[in-house]
C-alpha cells in the first residue's frame, strides 16, 4: 500500500496551528482552555469535520475524531497527542502527533484503504502541567488514573477550579463520564518528536519507544522568618530561600549519585515571598520534577528529598512540607505494536531503533487501558520546550508514513 503524504499540507497546518498562541513566533504559548487553545480546538475540529470524521468531545475537552471501520462495533485503533504548549515553547511538541494523525487518516482514505476496525484520532486535554500543576489531565481521567472529584477541584494560579474553567470553556457534564473501559480501544500509537538528541546524533529516522520513564512532581513549601535585610544579623536568620537553595542542590546531587544516567531531577519553579530585595524571604514554594525509567530508583530520590528536607529544616529552623502531586509508574510498550512499527519502517526503507522516552506523554496513561507504543522522529539538537524546537519536513513526513502504515495494519 503506497502512503504518499502531501508534505505541504501538513507543514502548512503545523504553521497555521502555531499562530494560535500568546507568544510571538517562533515561540508558542497555548495554555489549556485559554482563548488561543479554544480557537485552536475549533480550527482542528473544522479540519476533522471537513474530512468527514465523526467528532465528539468529552466533559474535560478530550476530542475524538473517528473514521468508522467496516465493523464499527469492534474496539477502535486510536492515535493522537496534545496541542497545549507550555509558555515560550516550540511548535512541534504534541502537534506533530495530532496533525500527523489526521494526515495519516486522510492519506489512507485517499489511497482507497478501508479499515476493518474504526480508527480514532484523539486530541487530549492538558497534557502540559502548566495550568493545573498536573500533566496529562485528559488521558489520566480517560484511563481512570486520576479521580474525577480530585481533578475538578484542581486550581490554577488565579484560584479557578478545573470545574469552573472547563464549564466556562463549554465542557459540561460529570467528569466520571470521561473514563473509558479497558477494552474500548484495541491499541494506541502516538507520533511525537523525540525531545532528545539520540535519533539526530545517530542519524536514525524513527524511534520505536519501548518504555516511558516514570514521572513524579512535588510541590515543596518552605517557611522561615521574614525581616529587614539590613537589620537582622546572620545568626538570627531563618531565611526560607537559602533553605530552598540548599534543598534544590541536595535534589540535584541525589539524581547525579544514583549511578544511572536515567535518573533526572529538576527544580523547575521557585516562588519567593515577599520577593523584595531588602526583605529576607519568609516563604518559598518549589516545583520539583523527578523521573527515571526504573520505578524503585525514582522513588529512592523521593525518599532522599524527604530526608534532606528534614535535615535542612532542623539545621536552619525552618518548616518544610512536601506535597507529592503525582508519582506515576513507567510504561512498557506493547511488543506487538512495536513490531508493527518496525515492519512499517522496513517496508518504507527507514532506519529505526528502540528507545526510552524520557518525556512523559498521553501514551503513558493510554498504556494503562490498552496496548500502546510511540513513534519518535528526530528534532534538531534534541531541543524541545523552547522556541527553537524544530523537526524537518522530511522527518515529519517519515513519521506520518510510518504511523499510517502502522494504523492500517492494526485496523485490519
Ligand atoms: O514534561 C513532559 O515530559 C511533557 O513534555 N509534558
Ligand atoms: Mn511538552
Ligand atoms: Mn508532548
Amino acid at each position: 500500500m503506497t502512503v504518499d503524504i502531501q508534505p505541504d499540507r501538513i507543514m502548512r497546518e503545523l504553521a497555521e496551528l502555531a499562530t494560535f498562541s500568546n507568544a510571538s513566533l517562533p515561540a508558542v504559548t497555548r495554555v489549556v482552555f485559554s482563548a488561543q487553545d479554544l480557537a485552536a480546538r475549533a480550527w482542528f475540529k473544522r479540519l476533522c469535520v471537513e474530512r468527514a470524521l465523526t467528532v465528539r468531545e468529552d466533559s474535560v475537552g478530550n476530542t475524538f475524531a473517528r473514521w468508522a471501520g467496516a465493523d464499527p462495533d469492534l474496539p477502535a485503533v486510536a492515535t493522537g497527542s496534545h496541542m497545549d504548549a507550555i509558555p515560550n515553547a516550540g511548535r512541534f511538541d504534541g502537534t506533530v502527533g495530532v496533525l500527523g494523525g489526521l494526515e495519516a487518516i486522510r492519506t489512507l482514505r485517499s489511497n482507497g484503504f478501508q479499515p476493518w476496525r474504526s480508527i480514532e484520532l484523539i486530541l487530549f486535554t492538558s497534557e502540559e502541567p502548566t495550568r493545573f500543576g498536573v500533566g496529562c489531565v485528559g488521558s489520566r481521567l480517560l484511563s481512570g488514573s486520576l479521580s474525577a472529584k480530585v481533578a475538578d477541584q484542581m486550581k490554577d494560579e488565579d484560584g479557578g477550579t478545573l470545574a469552573e474553567i472547563r464549564e466556562r470553556a463549554g465542557f459540561r457534564g460529570d467528569l466520571e463520564s470521561v473514563r473509558l473501559n479497558p477494552d474500548f480501544y484495541s491499541g494506541f500509537v502516538e507520533l511525537h518528536i523525540e525531545q532528545g538528541p539520540i535519533l539526530e546524533r545517530e542519524q536514525i529516522n524513527i524511534g520505536v519507544v519501548s518504555h516511558i520513564a516514570a514521572p513524579a512532581a512535588l510541590r515543596i513549601e518552605i517557611e522561615g522568618e521574614g525581616g529587614h535585610a539590613g537589620a537582622v544579623l546572620m545568626p538570627q536568620r531563618r531565611d526560607a530561600f537559602s533553605a530552598a537553595a540548599e534543598l534544590a542542590l541536595a535534589i540535584e546531587s541525589a539524581a547525579r549519585r544514583t549511578g544511572s544516567i536515567d535518573t533526572v531531577a529538576t527544580t523547575g519553579t521557585c516562588n519567593v515571598f515577599p520577593a523584595a530585595i531588602n526583605s529576607i524571604p519568609s516563604k518559598v514554594q518549589l516545583g520539583v520534577d523527578v523521573r527515571d525509567v526504573d520505578l524503585e530508583r525514582r522513588d529512592s530520590i523521593l525518599h532522599t528529598v524527604d530526608k534532606a528536607a528534614k535535615r535542612i529544616s532542623a539545621d536552619r529552623h525552618v518548616d518544610i512540607s512536601i506535597n507529592v502531586i503525582t508519582a506515576d509508574a513507567p510504561a512498557v510498550s506493547d511488543e506487538r505494536i512495536c513490531t508493527t512499527i518496525r515492519c512499517a519502517c522496513q517496508e518504507l526503507g527507514l532506519t529505526y531503533r528502540n528507545m526510552v522516552s524520557r518525556a512523559y506523554h498521553d501514551c503513558l496513561f493510554m498504556s494503562r487501558i490498552c496496548p500502546a507504543s510511540m513513534i519518535f522522529i528526530p528534532c534538531r539538537n534534541g531541543v524541545s520546550h523552547r522556541p527553537d524546537e524544530y523537526a524537518s519536513e522530511e522527518d515529519i513526513v517519515n513519521g506520518v508514513r510510518v504511523l499510517a502504515r502502522t494504523l492500517a495494519q492494526l485496523a485490519q
